[in-house]
């Protein structure tokens, strides 16, 4: 029997942080009623918010210079499924998993769908691989994959986006995310126009083989590997490959695949304007898509990017419902100590974005009073919703300190007794 970590050492810690909790909730509360809002009208959004963690976070990542690999990491799919139950169990704000194709690869989808189920876990939205070469593979991606110039690679391509269908359908997914890293490094080496005609082509095949309550996630990237080109650089092309591929197919933004200062949340504005905005890869960035821990470098940004999110809730744009995953890189942290705290900094702008004004802010914004507006939407920001947080995770059987659990519990630990080190592990990022 693996090593879980035991409720009643929650309710122990739980135990010495209660009466400081309910004071600072309390105190919140008051503060909020001081400006019209119900903190109870509050909580319980913030109980029903999720994020899904990818089953390759759970690993120690590494840049492409090295990679550290830390003690007890998982070594396959059913160890992964483990510490994301783990990260779900602490911060109840991870119910679902996002998988990954082939790296997740098992015989039985149905054990696995399973197992998943037995740790209360579901699973979001499943990731294909063409960005790398596999064992036995017979044709390579080195000069890419669905955009390659030889049909027979961009077949490949194809066929492994719809045998991951097949295995999101065993496992109960409703989205297929495709991210690739086809582009070019000189200019001249490929031509720009041909290549999107082939990703539309090849994109196209993949849509074709959806089924009808399936959505299509593009995921576009600036740059990396390729460092000239990109195929599908920018929203600009996401948004012209899902318009001309159809209704399912939708525009996935990971915070890191931008240029630094882009502004992002006007790119999340525009994408739920066009009805096509699919969800988010929350990660954080100083210079570029350095996939650091959500919320580490700027809490701002992602609290702007929640801000036009709860105001299109709001607003019932149409066709808005975004899918949330987290995709960072851990190299020099405990991958279930950032992924607690990333999922928590996450809901934390969620919520920061939810006691924002939004009646006075618009009225602000009608009488261009644009340091009124500015101000109004820092008091969101400015307002530690600490106590929200802490009071959601409780009252779902988590822990008012997910870290400080984790750690009295020895997790790690008790997972590098049972789990040996084996070489050529996987984890990766995308
Ligand atoms: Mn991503």
């Amino acid at each position: 029997m693996s090593y879980r970590i035991a409720d009643a050492l929650i309710a122990e810690v739980d135990a010495r942080l209660a009466a400081a909790h309910e004071d600072e909730y309390g105190a919140l509360a008051r503060k909020l009623a001081r400006r019209g809002l119900d903190i109870e009208a509050i909580t319980p959004e913030v109980e029903a918010f999720g994020v899904a963690v990818p089953t390759w976070g759970v690993g120690t990542g590494g840049t492409r210079f090295a990679r550290f690999p830390g003690v007890g990491e998982p070594r396959g799919i059913f160890e992964k499924l483990e510490d994301c139950a783990t990260i779900q169990q602490l911060t109840r704000l991870t119910p679902t998993c996002s998988p990954h194709f082939p790296w997740d690869k098992v015989a039985d989808y149905r054990e696995l769908a399973e197992r998943a189920k037995a740790l209360g876990l579901g699973f979001d939205a499943v990731n294909s691989n063409t960005f790398q070469d596999q064992p036995g593979q017979p044709l390579s991606y080195k000069f890419g994959s669905l955009t390659h110039a030889e049909r027979a690679v961009r077949q490949q391509a194809v066929t492994h986006n719809l045998e991951c269908i097949e295995i999101g359908l065993k496992l109960g997914a409703k989205a297929l995310t495709v991210w690739i890293a086809d582009g070019s490094n000189f200019p001249g080496q490929s031509n720009l126009n041909q290549v999107f005609d082939r990703y539309l082509e090849s994109a196209g095949e993949i849509y074709g083989g959806l089924p009808d309550d399936w959505r299509l996630f593009l995921e576009h990237k600036l740059y990396e590997p390729a460092f000239y080109s990109t195929v599908i650089a920018d929203w600009g092309s996401s948004l012209m490959a899902a318009q001309a591929l159809g209704p399912k197919a939708h525009c996935l933004v990971d915070l890191g695949h931008h240029a630094p200062g882009v502004n992002i949340e006007q790119i999340v504005a525009r994408l739920v304007r066009a009805g096509k905005l699919a969800g988010f890869h929350f990660n954080d960035s100083k210079y570029g898509d350095d996939d650091l821990d959500s919320g580490a470098i700027d809490p701002f940004r992602l609290f702007l990017v929640f801000n036009e999110l709860v105001e299109a809730r709001a607003r019932q744009a149409p066709g808005f419902d975004p899918a949330y995953m987290l995709d960072q890189s851990h190299n020099v942290t405990d991958p279930i100590e950032s992924l607690m705290q990333s999922a928590i900094e996450v809901a934390r702008a969620y919520t920061q974005a939810l006691i924002v004004d939004r009646a006075a802010l618009r009225e602000a914004q009608e009488a261009s009073d644009a340091l009124g507006a500015h101000l109004l939407l820092k008091a969101g920001f400015l307002t530690d919703v600490s106590p929200i947080l802490a009071e959601a995770r409780r009252r779902q059987g988590g822990a008012l300190d997910p870290v400080a659990v984790y750690r009295k519990a020895g997790y790690r630990h008790a997972k590098a007794e049972e789990r040996p080190a084996v070489a050529g592990s996987s984890s990766g990022i995308v």
